[in-house]
């Protein structure tokens, strides 16, 4: 009853804002609070019209059909922020990445899609210059692949950098002509931190891949010191490959948790051709015995054996979770995901977590995948903190991050995410109720990814289309915040 009233609230704030579009002076509909969205437009419309407007589309609201792309990009948007170049003399080959390494304030590392990692040094001198840190175009055994949304996805240093020198990385690979997803560990070289050493790469494992969309990537350690890595449904669309709803089927539609260093009483990974073995038959990495899905008997109500299921699964039914971050005050761990043809979302992604694709689109039952609408007896879906409509609020969700940084008090504790396609950075906020407020920040298109810089916490937005890493600069004295 409450997803349908939702469903029904966020129709009509969709058609609202198509009818009303040309009348707007004020930012698009906040996904929240209808209520205040219409007190907020009396001043763009007489009463009467709007409330009449409003009539019909309740009275109209019609059956969710697949939307048409965008026509026209929205109005110029009245935001209170705009961006700025983080390195004016810098620029990138298509970056969609930004990390740096435990600790390390003096470095920011880059990952550009199509194949190389830079390292930026100096950073707080006038002149912060880009080095090659690793080249990964041509891989040993094989051809990086960056068409579509493929290429070098994701790095994440491991907690012991500093002293192991390791860290990993998510690409894509061709072998033998077959696309494949694989995640590996590197070291630098010994004596150059600026410097990682190719020949030292480790894959832990290579996921054969239907579809060059919907890899997942990102790479984060946790606080627990496990490497969390987000992982597709597959692609193409529809959860065509059907590969969402199951815990058995592969590196797929899931962010997973893995014990990189092995510690004792970790558990080895179940079979799979595309584990890499050492030469005892050994993984490179075990699974934590407290992973959720460790010595499952089912899901979704049928029986599955536990020699087969991916015991790497921290959460499941993700289509694209493109971006996910830790937020360590509050201790939670929020991803976006993307969404087919109407939805966008936002999740705080717990233990054992079932995110509902490919039965649900956001909040909204999803009656196009192969399981079509019959969702099974146990199915417990949870559900985002927030969703947005396409097309004229987005289209791609990229997650990002809670802001504690110090140059904007008024977005301190704020989840911080943006569309990639149409551009809007959005602030949620959390008063306690399922679903988060929002404010629009910032208009600008192409952010691939958003991190914090290690030297005061300050927003990082890599944007892929313009080759920068970017901020956020207030464009009056006043932030305007709700
Ligand atoms: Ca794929
Ligand atoms: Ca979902």
């Amino acid at each position: 009853m409450k997803d349908r009233k939702q469903t029904n609230e966020i129709n009509m704030r969709k058609l609202a804002y198509k009818l009303l579009q040309p009348h707007l002076s004020c930012p698009p509909i906040p996904l929240v609070n209808f209520a205040s969205f219409i007190s907020k437009l009396c001043g763009a419309l007489p009463a009467a019209a709007l409330l009449s407007s409003v009539s019909l589309l309740h009275a109209q609201a019609p059956k969710e059909a697949k939307p048409k792309p965008p026509q026209a990009p929205p109005p110029a948007p009245k935001t209170a922020f705009e961006m700025e170049d983080v390195f004016p003399g810098l620029r990138f080959d298509q970056p969609l990445d930004v990390v740096s390494a435990p600790g390390d304030k003096d470095r920011l590392f880059i990952v550009e899609k199509t194949g190389r990692v830079r390292v930026v040094t100096g950073l707080g001198t006038a002149g912060p210059v880009k080095k090659l840190f690793l080249d990964l175009t041509h891989p040993r055994d094989g051809a990086l692949h960056t068409e579509s949304e493929c290429g070098v996805l994701g790095l994440a240093f491991a907690p012991d950098h500093a002293k192991s020198g390791r860290f990993f990385v998510y690409y894509s690979v061709k072998i033998d002509g077959r696309l494949n997803q694989r995640l590996s560990r590197f070291e630098v070289s010994p004596g150059e931190p600026d410097h990682a050493d190719p020949t030292k790469e480790q894959p832990l494992f290579t996921q054969a891949d239907p579809a060059d969309n919907h890899n997942g990537g990102d790479l984060h350690f946790g606080p627990d010191g496990c490497l969390y890595v987000s992982v597709g449904d597959g692609g193409a669309g529809d959860d065509a490959f059907n590969n969402a709803r199951y815990i058995n089927k592969g590196f797929f539609a899931a962010i997973l948790r893995l014990d990189v260093d092995q510690k004792e009483g970790s558990l080895p990974p179940n079979p799979h051709p595309g584990l890499a073995l050492d030469a005892k038959g050994a993984a490179f990495y075990s699974v934590p015995k407290d992973n959720p899905f460790v010595g499952a008997t089912s899901y979704h109500g049928q029986p599955v054996d536990p020699k087969t299921v991916r015991t790497e699964i921290w959460a499941t039914g993700l289509r694209n979770p493109w971006r996910f971050s830790f937020d360590l005050p509050s201790g939670r761990l929020f991803a976006g995901d993307v969404g087919q043809d109407l939805y966008e979302e936002v999740d705080i992604i717990t233990k054992g977590g079932d995110y509902g694709w490919s039965y649900r689109e956001g909040f909204h039952s999803f009656s196009q995948g192969p399981g079509g609408s019959n969702e099974p007896k146990d199915f417990k879906p949870l559900l985002p903190i927030f969703e947005y409509p396409h097309p004229l609020f987005g289209i791609s969700v990229t997650g990002g991050m809670v802001y504690h940084g110090s140059r904007f008090p008024q977005l301190e504790g704020k989840y911080i995410f943006a569309d990639y396609g149409i551009g809007r950075v959005v602030a949620l906020r959390d008063e306690g109720q399922p679903v988060w407020v929002d404010e629009y920040l910032a208009q600008e298109p192409g952010i691939a990814s958003i991190a914090a810089d290690p030297r005061d916490g300050e927003l990082l937005f890599a944007n892929i289309g313009l080759g920068k890493i970017q901020r956020l600069k207030l464009r009056t004295a006043t932030a305007v915040t709700r």
